[in-house]
């Protein structure tokens, strides 16, 4: 695509134009446009938003939650965006229409930008790709960027790389999830959600939680734990409100800060690993690659085939 189409549908994303908000995300999906290009016309201008990881087991109830939060954020006038990673095959979509009809509180306002994307990209290029899309969506000015993933475990991980913000969601029944907590993922949070909280034995959840928090070192940022219930709009209010509170003092936030700068780090190192492989596998090496046979497995040991394919210019 030309720079001056690009420049086009850049300056109208700016300005809030959903087709244009639409156009970046898919050309960047479809190799129309590169990651680079994209980013040299926004990044500057995507720094006023503020990145929140929603994520937690299947069907705890984050999109309902965000379909829950986004009014209110709306109330106090800022603009959301979300992007829902969706964990479906690509054959049902079960989880984009759900995503869709879930989080129906954003149709009809122009101010809020809801995108499914799907989790069958290459390892790790889920995560860049949501990455380039929180870009888009805060460079056309949303404020407040939700980004939901499922799973415990790996994809915690990856979405506090990407986020000023994690927040982790539990419901009642998530027993084994909470024995995670101890293995590390506590690290990441920096707020708890117990949601389901019109079920039983949410309390003794939110008192296993607290526990864990106490009896866990170097446990020096204070993490807040929201009881909520999507049914009944138990601590919905509290929780949005400690958002836009985050919202408001990003700039001052030490934590978020230093989150900002280990993404800008982990991105650097990132694309140049990437740029280096794509260089270093040019189509003499990837020959010899694909003429590996029985006979080489039997002759050659791995790392004289290494040496080999390294000598390649
Ligand atoms: N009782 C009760 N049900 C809830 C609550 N929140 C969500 N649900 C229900 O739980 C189911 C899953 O909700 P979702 O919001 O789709 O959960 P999710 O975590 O986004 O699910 P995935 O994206 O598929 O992982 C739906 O049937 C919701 O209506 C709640 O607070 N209480
Ligand atoms: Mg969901």
């Amino acid at each position: 695509m030309s720079t001056k189409k690009l420049k086009e549908i850049v300056g109208k994303a700016k300005k809030n134009d959903f087709i244009s908000i639409s156009e970046l995300m898919t050309g960047i999906e479809n190799n129309i446009f590169t990651r680079k290009e994209v980013s040299e016309h926004i990044f500057k201008e995507s720094h006023e938003s503020l990145k929140i990881g929603i994520t937690g087991p299947p069907g705890a109830g984050k999109s309902s939650l965000m379909n829950k939060l986004i009014p209110l954020i709306r109330k106090e006038n800022l603009s959301v965006g979300v992007i829902a990673i969706d964990p479906s095959s690509p054959i049902t979509g079960g989880s984009f229409l759900g995503d869709r009809v879930r989080i129906n509180n954003a149709v009809n306002d122009d101010n809020v930008f809801v995108r499914s994307m799907g989790s069958r990209a290459e390892l790790g290029g889920v995560t860049e790709l949501a990455e380039d899309f929180s870009d888009i969506l805060a460079f056309s000015g949303k404020e407040i960027i939700f980004i939901e993933t499922v799973g415990v475990g790996q994809s915690e991980y990856s979405v506090s790389e990407i986020t000023d913000l994690t927040t982790l969601v539990f419901v009642p029944e998530s027993g084994d999830e909470i024995q995670l907590l101890k293995a590390g993922i506590l690290e990441l949070a920096d707020i708890f959600i117990v949601n389901k909280s019109d079920r039983k034995d949410s309390n003794l959840l939110v008192k296993s939680i607290n526990n864990i928090l106490s009896s866990t070192k170097n446990n020096t940022k204070k993490i807040p734990i929201f009881k909520t219930s999507c049914k009944t709009g138990e601590g919905i209010e509290e929780f949005a409100i400690s958002i836009v509170s985050y919202f408001k003092s990003m700039h001052e936030n030490k934590n978020i800060q230093k989150k900002q700068i280990l993404r800008y780090n982990r991105r650097i190192k990132s694309i140049i690993e990437k740029d280096i492989l794509n260089k270093f596998w040019n189509n003499q090496r990837l020959t010899q690659l694909e003429d590996i046979n029985n006979s080489s497995i039997k002759t050659k040991s791995p790392y004289v085939l290494v040496d080999e394919i390294k000598g390649k210019k």
